[in-house]
């Protein structure tokens, strides 16, 4: 852009230029001949339109495609481009804003402050690589009209009658000597294009008719939720739910200043989406915005992290991990754009990092604090998203080296396994501890219950943050023992047992043991949580010893519905709290936790496996109103959830 001036009047352009060098060179100026440099003739007419809408002069967009797919016409009810002739040039603003490159009194700061800068020499550019172009002002009254070809005048600027109103009308078809004889607009993308600019321009009615259908199909689309609704349509399209599911997304519109628009919000989805707009244009490429609002959203959610001391224990949380699963969506309005490429692939201006960042992170911060139930579930997401992280690395280490292991031969020593080879009637036990491994082992029915003893020390919390945590057998051991292998390996109909059980202790290293597992199942053995091969065994937490009755609770609660209900006269109960498995002797450990007559187990949905540390903790952690709390959350996901026979 040259000429930089306060308002607009015809003498302000200044640099002209043939249009020669467009015709010569086109990819220099729409970034390629090809389907995208084709469509970018119609972005750059409709990119001036809705510029007229940004700045508040218009508030409607028409687009029309004709019957040829390859005619378009695009119309605002903006003030129309200035028709009065320029004493320097002997022409009408309107011949000279479409026929000479850099011309741009009307983009300039001041008159035009929010326009994506290169389409400026937009219409002037279109006009070029148009074998016919059409354009139609309706301004003071009148309406003038004025044909084009290839760039030149093909008549004068006619007043054609009278006009109410005001705006600007170009019909165009790009040539065909240019783009070949072929090339078509294609309906569905300029229909979703106009769309999303429907959202990001909140108020702002766009049409689309698109007469290549008969009879025509018209798109009307006016969205005044602005981007925070088109973010609900896009995570929806996406079909990853919210964390939690149906949560409000962040919003922020800013108006002053750096003006910009942010969306946002976690979900389940394992990828981060963004989508951002400069001037309302798409930057695929991202640039310093994007990087703005990443920087934003970490720091944001750090600082929650920490000010709520919610940091986990043995895992670090990389930026990576706490932008997993967002979908966001950014606007920024930017007054001299530097663009990266012709096409505005990118943006460059360093500046804008700081102020995207600087006015997203304290209202997201804000917001988080504002919405702590929110909050909490997208902090045990980056928590899970972290573990899964760290187990899947280990994982792929300890997995690479074998594999889809179906032999007996193959089989980890420590196996104890069972007799029965089929898998329907066969149960594996994955055990915390060698001491409660053995005690397994004595209790179990061998013929249809092995026992994988885990040694919790290996797999404790420190070492799980560790890269050590790869170099243990255990991950290892367990698929070897599940013989269905993993990853595109994976193979169900090679699964040696029926149903999985995780048997660890009810304390803070069998969590943390039950987490990491389930978030290995998640990541590499997903079908066998969606098959609902995965349990969670509940060993009781108290005996209680009435006379010569024993009774055993699986929590607080039940102890005392126990106590109530069974004590007698001035009998007096003996209570014992089991600290971890390895308290109960073997013929215990049968009657309360595997004998599948007397057991109780949770089986593990998908929405537990992606759940998080405080489902676990509720789970395992025997804390009663919060594992009261989270069965009944869940009792419609989780089959006979509450103490779930299996
Ligand atoms: C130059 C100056 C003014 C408006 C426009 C161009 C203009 C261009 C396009 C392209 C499509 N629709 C448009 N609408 C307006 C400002 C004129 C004034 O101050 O009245």
């Amino acid at each position: 852009m040259a000429a930089r001036k306060q308002s607009y009047s015809g003498s302000d352009i200044q640099v002209l230029e043939g249009l020669e060098p467009v015709r010569k060179r086109p990819a220099m100026y729409i970034g390629g001949t090809d389907t995208s440099g084709f469509h970018h003739l119609l972005w750059e007419i409709l990119d001036n339109s809705v510029d007229e809408v940004i700045n508040g002069h218009a508030g409607r967009v028409d687009v029309v495609l004709h019957k040829d797919g390859k005619t378009v016409t695009i119309v605002d009810d903006g003030r129309g481009i200035p028709v009065d002739v320029m004493p320097k040039y002997k022409k009408s603003a309107l011949e000279v804003i479409l026929t000479t490159l850099h011309a741009g009194g009307k983009f300039e700061q001041g008159n035009y402050i929010h326009s994506g800068g290169l389409h400026g020499v937009g219409s002037s550019v279109v006009n070029a690589l148009a074998s016919k172009l059409v354009v139609e002002v309706k301004r003071d009254g009148k309406k003038h009209v004025q044909t084009y070809s290839r760039g030149k005048p093909t008549s004068t600027l006619k007043v054609e009658g009278p006009a109410r109103g005001s705006g600007t009308s170009v019909t165009f078809t790009p040539d065909a000597e240019i783009f070949g004889e072929k090339q078509k607009f294609d309906a569905e993308l300029v229909r979703e294009r106009l769309e999303a600019k429907s959202y990001l321009h909140k108020g702002m009615t766009v049409v689309f008719r698109d007469q290549t259908q008969s009879p025509e199909a018209v798109h009307s689309y006016k969205h005044d939720g602005g981007i925070s609704e088109y973010l609900t349509k896009v995570v929806g399209e996406r079909g990853k739910p919210s964390v939690p599911a149906n949560a409000p997304s962040f919003y922020l519109q800013r108006e002053t200043g750096a003006r910009m628009e942010v969306a946002l919000v976690w979900t389940e989805a394992t990828d981060e989406h963004l989508r951002s707009y400069v001037n309302g244009i798409p930057t695929p490429n991202g640039g310093t915005h994007e990087a703005g609002l990443r920087s934003a959203v970490v720091k944001a959610v750090r600082n929650y992290i920490e000010t709520h001391e919610l940091t986990p224990k043995g895992v670090t949380l990389t930026a990576e991990d706490i932008r997993e699963g967002i979908t966001a969506l950014l606007s920024t309005y930017v007054v001299e754009p530097q663009f990266q490429g012709q096409t505005k692939g990118r943006l460059n201006n360093p500046e804008v990092s700081a102020q995207v960042d600087g006015t997203v992170r304290p209202a997201l911060e804000k917001w988080l604090n504002d919405n702590k139930s929110v909050a909490e579930a997208v902090v045990a997401r980056i928590i899970l998203a972290a573990r899964a992280r760290e187990a899947s690395r280990a994982a792929s280490q300890a997995v690479s080296r074998k594999t889809a292991v179906s032999h007996r031969l193959n089989l980890p020593g420590k196996l104890a396994d069972c007799s029965s080879t089929n898998p329907a009637d066969s149960e594996l036990f994955i055990v915390e501890g060698d001491s409660a491994g053995g005690s397994a082992k004595q209790g179990r029915d061998r013929r249809t219950q092995a026992i994988l003893p885990l040694r919790g020390k290996v797999l404790n919390a420190e070492q799980a943050s560790s890269d050590k945590v790869a170099g243990n057998k255990e991950l290892q051991d367990i698929v070897s023992a599940l013989g269905c292998g993993i990853g595109k390996d994976f193979d169900a109909t090679k699964l040696r047992y029926g149903k999985v059980f995780l048997l660890m202790d009810a304390d803070s290293d069998g969590n943390h043991i039950a987490t990491l597992l389930l978030t290995f199942f998640y990541r590499h053995l997903r079908p066998l949580i969606e098959n609902g091969n995965i349990f969670i065994a509940q060993p009781p937490l108290y005996r209680v010893d009435i006379g010569k009755e024993t009774h055993w609770a699986l929590d607080e609660v039940e102890r005392d519905r126990i106590l109530k209900e069974k004590l007698k006269g001035n009998a007096k109960p003996n209570i014992m709290r089991f600290k971890g498995l390895g308290e109960m002797n073997p013929e215990q450990l049968k009657m309360t936790t595997l004998d599948p007559n007397q057991r109780n187990a949770l089986r593990v949905t998908i929405d537990d496996a992606l759940m998080t540390d405080r489902i676990i903790n509720d789970l395992m952690g025997r804390d009663v109103s919060a594992r009261f709390k989270a069965i009944m959350e869940r009792a419609s996901e989780v089959e006979d959830a509450e103490e779930l026979d299996v």
